[in-house]
């Protein structure tokens, strides 16, 4: 199988700088080099060109902040992804914050009919302007998919929505904005919070995750946010919530993802070099990326 890496160096989904720089971050940790030594075919196609707002475009209070420049680089990012599947290899999206999972599920959604998604994060990201209290589109992506929020957002190649209530699972959520809370309960998504990990273990969480996709979902996007893991672990994220993901319980996580082969597109973000301690966050993507390819820790 063929990998085709795409950076997206986006951070005006939220307002910390420097996760732009996390695809840089995530090369120097050595992704190319890991999946090569496990095999893989490997192309880099660089990172997608994103535009900033000139200074009298700042709205530092906008109620969707940089929504013009977040909707551009998210079309451009569908594009890329569109092409990648269309070119038959694997799409491996890093981030950049997460509003660019708008742009990922955009271009890789078109060719599934029943695409399912795993949600990795400590938030839900399911506000909308309505019930934002940041205004970050970085907190929005997943009700941007499912078809609520801006049109500018969900309107990305011309169809919506992008996935079904039903094909979404969250894992890790410790940090849920009420209006989110209140969409989860209409939706009836699939949310195994920190307390429900803690209680099940991750091992039964993620089989009862891969039964609930076997013979339902014609391929599966991961979608993992560095700050799902405990800052601990993962101190490079803008937004990092106490108590969550150790670094073993996602490693155990990806390698029953790898093992059950369902994943068919993945993209890691939230990776903050600046906010980071010597680089540690990016690599441990990298470690984690290396698990859901296919490499056992000893
Ligand atoms: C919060 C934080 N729920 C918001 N969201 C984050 O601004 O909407 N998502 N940090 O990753
Ligand atoms: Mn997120
Ligand atoms: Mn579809
Ligand atoms: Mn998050």
């Amino acid at each position: 199988k063929k990998f085709s890496i795409i950076g997206v160096p986006m951070d005006l989904g939220q307002n910390r700088r420097g996760v732009d720089m996390g695809p840089s971050a995530i090369r120097y940790a050595g992704v190319i080099e890991k999946m090569e030594r496990l095999q893989y075919t490997i192309e880099d196609l660089g990172d997608i060109q994103i535009s900033r707002p000139t200074r009298e475009e700042v709205q530092t209070r906008d109620r969707l902040r940089n929504l013009k420049e977040v909707a551009e680089g998210n079309e451009a990012l569908a594009r890329k992804v569109d092409e990648i599947i269309s070119n038959g290899s694997f799409p491996l999206v890093l981030g950049g914050d997460h509003s660019i999972s708008i742009g990922s599920l955009a271009g890789i959604s078109k060719h599934y009919n029943n695409l399912g998604v795993i949600w990795y994060d400590a938030h839900a990201d399911l506000n909308s302007a309505d019930t934002s209290p940041s205004g970050n589109i970085h907190g929005m992506p997943l009700a941007v998919s499912l078809g609520i929020g801006h049109e500018n957002l969900i309107n990305i190649l011309d169809y919506q929505p992008k996935i079904k209530p039903e094909n979404v699972v969250i894992v890790g959520a410790r940090s849920v904005d009420d209006g989110e809370r209140e969409l989860i309960r209409k939706t009836g998504l699939k949310v195994y919070t920190m307390h429900e990990i803690d209680r099940l273990g991750m091992s039964v969480v993620m089989s009862e995750i891969i039964s609930h996709f076997k013979d339902r979902v014609d391929g599966v996007h991961l979608s993992l946010d560095l700050d799902g893991l405990d800052p601990i672990d993962a101190p490079g994220v803008g937004t990092p919530v106490m108590g969550g993901l150790s670094y073993r319980e996602s490693h155990l996580a990806m390698e029953m993802l790898e093992e059950s082969n369902l994943i068919t597109s993945a993209e890691f973000v939230e990776v903050n070099p600046i906010l980071d301690e010597k680089n540690k966050t990016a690599a441990i993507a990298v470690g984690l990326i290396s698990s859901l390819f296919g490499e056992k820790l000893k």
